[in-house]
């Protein structure tokens, strides 16, 4: 039977079909569908955690309980996760342990653009990288049995293109693996000095084993034999170009293991051909890798060494010729841009209004709120990393913040906040910092597509489960000015942080009020423009909402978008916008 999968849907499958027993992970584009995915499943315990770090420490909790365990995260997010990552390949596994790095090259909806092959390298641990669907499902299924027999954490490396294409897979029933259990080992799993400087050789032992596999796997590292004039090694999405422009003339290795990279293999490769080309995305990792052998080869001079390859980069490069095939381009379609905008409605919006027109310095963050740092709100003055907002706006107050009353705002959304703000707030708390933090509780995690965390009190099946109170928990860490508002209301807003920016003492404002994307909100009448009251100010269109055109200076209401939130109202001086009343 065949179906047709995306590649994250054919990751859970795979997973499925290696019998995993949990998954974990916090959500980010482009890993976030794995999950979802996974927890259709019935007999696979799947669950979001508050961030990385965690999500990969219960994971090898469950894999020292003898389970098959997978992890899953966007790229950045194994920067959070890193220290359990690192350390984790020492201790080795029980049940098989899969962590999924999403790596976005050409950063579609990231902050930056890293290459996490270097990670499963620094980190010694073996990393697998499909290039298809198809290999998504049997990848990831075999990389359970990778991760048990060579006792090392797996990493699977994916890129956007091959998460988020859709391809056909071969499914397979699921394996049925033998009982394990938990087994005390001391030297193994606590990672003493003493201990950890024994494991320090096995972790060695094992990537020169899992090298021989690599050296001597058809599986793993294929090759596709088309004479001996021109030879390329290539990985991951590459492949896919590389195949469709060059499999008539050339003789074509595609790694799949690719930590640790099958030297031996690739070095008898380059001798059997009279010119090799390496075709990688972002780091010339399997080029470094070749030069170190003292081969020659041509890679990362002949292609761009930012972004995503694609058919015309990779043919240029091959063939020193623009692509004769058929590539989607889109740069002369007649395509209106349309930058990311806060949906109408969106709670975040009167805050940056507010904090607009206080003239604050702002310390963002990462989530649908980051809209407010562009046009027109751009009232955000820096996003560096998810819960960065909290020590920033600690620093920058403490030496140089300038706004109302010398003070600054860091601003968060709630699953940042659990993710990775409490311990900043903690660190304003005991170091006497006098900076407002604002946290935008909208329930959810809105920014990649309206995930729980743990103030929605639900879990990943939409069952009920145990809130944390965002109140409780910023007294808990010894913050005495909390306050709730409603950020629907701009004069309560700007009451509440004009008191707080004065007061001697750490605040929190909490602006309350749920994603009206998520949770179906309608808020209000639509509004309706009185021409002969408005002066063309421009306030209301200047509050950023898409339901408000501008017609010869004056607002026009679009009434299919409009969710009658009322901030357009509220900031228009001579009353012309008004809730439309009802008939
Ligand atoms: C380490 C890391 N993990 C995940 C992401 C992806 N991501 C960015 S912001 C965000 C959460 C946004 O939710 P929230 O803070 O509640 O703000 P909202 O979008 O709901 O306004 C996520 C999951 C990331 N950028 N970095």
């Amino acid at each position: 039977m065949k179906k047709l999968m995306l590649g994250n849907e054919a990751v859970a499958r795979g997973a499925w079909e290696g019998g995993v027993s949990f998954g974990s992970g916090y959500p980010g584009t482009p890993s976030t569908e794995i999950l979802e995915y996974l927890v259709k499943y019935d007999d696979v315990t799947v669950q979001w955690a508050p961030n990385e770090k965690v999500g990969y420490e219960v994971s090898v909790g469950v894999s020292l309980a003898g389970r098959r365990a997978l992890v899953t995260m966007k790229h950045v997010g194994l920067n959070v996760a890193a220290d359990p990552f690192f350390s984790s390949s020492y201790m080795g596994v029980n049940g098989g342990l899969v962590c999924v790095s999403a790596d976005d090259p050409g950063m579609h909806s990231s902050q930056d653009e890293q290459d996490n092959r270097l990670l499963a390298k620094a980190a010694k641990v073996l990393m697998v990288e499909p290039s298809d669907v198809e290999e998504c499902r049997w990848m990831t299924k075999e990389a359970f049995s990778l991760s048990e027999e060579f006792d090392s954490p797996v990493l699977l490396r994916m890129t956007t293109r091959v998460c988020h294409q859709t391809g056909v897979v071969h499914p397979e029933e699921k394996i049925v693996l033998p009982e394990k259990k938990f087994v005390k080992d001391i030297p193994k799993y606590v990672l003493l000095p003493s201990n950890a400087r024994e494991r320090r050789h096995k972790v060695e032992e094992r990537l020169k084993n899992a090298m021989k596999f690599g050296n001597e796997s058809d599986k793993w590292n294929p090759i596709f034999r088309k004479g001996n004039k021109i030879g390329v090694i290539t990985s991951g999405v590459a492949f896919g170009y590389v195949y469709e422009l060059m499999s008539d003339e050339a003789s074509i290795m595609k790694i799949g293991l690719t930590n640790p990279l099958p030297l031996e293999r690739m070095k008898r490769f380059a001798e059997s051909v009279e010119k090799l080309y390496v075709v990688e995305e972002l780091e010339p990792y399997i080029e470094e890798a070749l030069k170190a052998m003292g081969i020659k080869v041509f890679g990362s001079e002949l292609r761009p060494y930012t972004g995503e390859l694609n058919l015309t980069i990779v043919e240029k490069m091959l063939k020193g010729k623009e692509s004769t095939k058929v590539t989607i381009d889109l740069s002369d379609a007649k395509i209106n841009q349309r930058p990311p905008t806060l949906c109408p409605g969106c709670s975040h919006r009167g805050m940056f209004t507010i904090f607009r027109d206080m003239g604050l310095k702002v310390m963002g963050d990462i989530g649908c709120y980051t809209l407010g740092a562009i046009n027109p709100l751009k009232s955000m003055d820096s996003c560096m990393c998810m819960g960065a907002s909290v020590g920033m706006a600690e620093g920058l107050d403490k030496f140089g913040g300038e706004g109302v009353s010398g003070k600054t705002v860091g601003v968060i959304g709630d699953s940042t906040f659990f993710h990775s703000g409490i311990t900043g707030l903690i660190d304003m708390v005991v170091n006497k910092s006098k900076a407002t933090l604002v946290i935008l509780d909208n329930r959810l995690t809105a920014m990649t597509g309206g995930q729980p965390h743990p103030g929605t009190g639900m879990d990943m099946k939409g069952n009920e489960s145990p809130r944390i109170d965002l109140v409780e928990l910023c007294k808990a860490v010894g913050v005495k000015r909390v306050r709730v508002i409603d950020p629907y209301n701009l004069e309560e807003i700007k009451e509440v942080l004009e008191e707080d920016l004065k007061a001697e003492e750490v605040s929190v404002i909490i602006a309350k009020a749920p994603c009206v994307l998520g949770f179906k909100v309608k808020l209000g009448n639509v509004v309706e423009v009185n021409v002969d009251l408005c002066t063309r100010c421009g306030k209301c269109i200047r509050v950023g909402c898409m339901a408000i055109g501008e017609k010869d200076g004056y607002p026009v209401i679009d009434e299919n978008l409009c969710n009658g939130c009322g901030v357009c109202v509220q900031v228009c001086e001579p009353s012309a916008l008004a809730f439309k009343k009802q008939n």
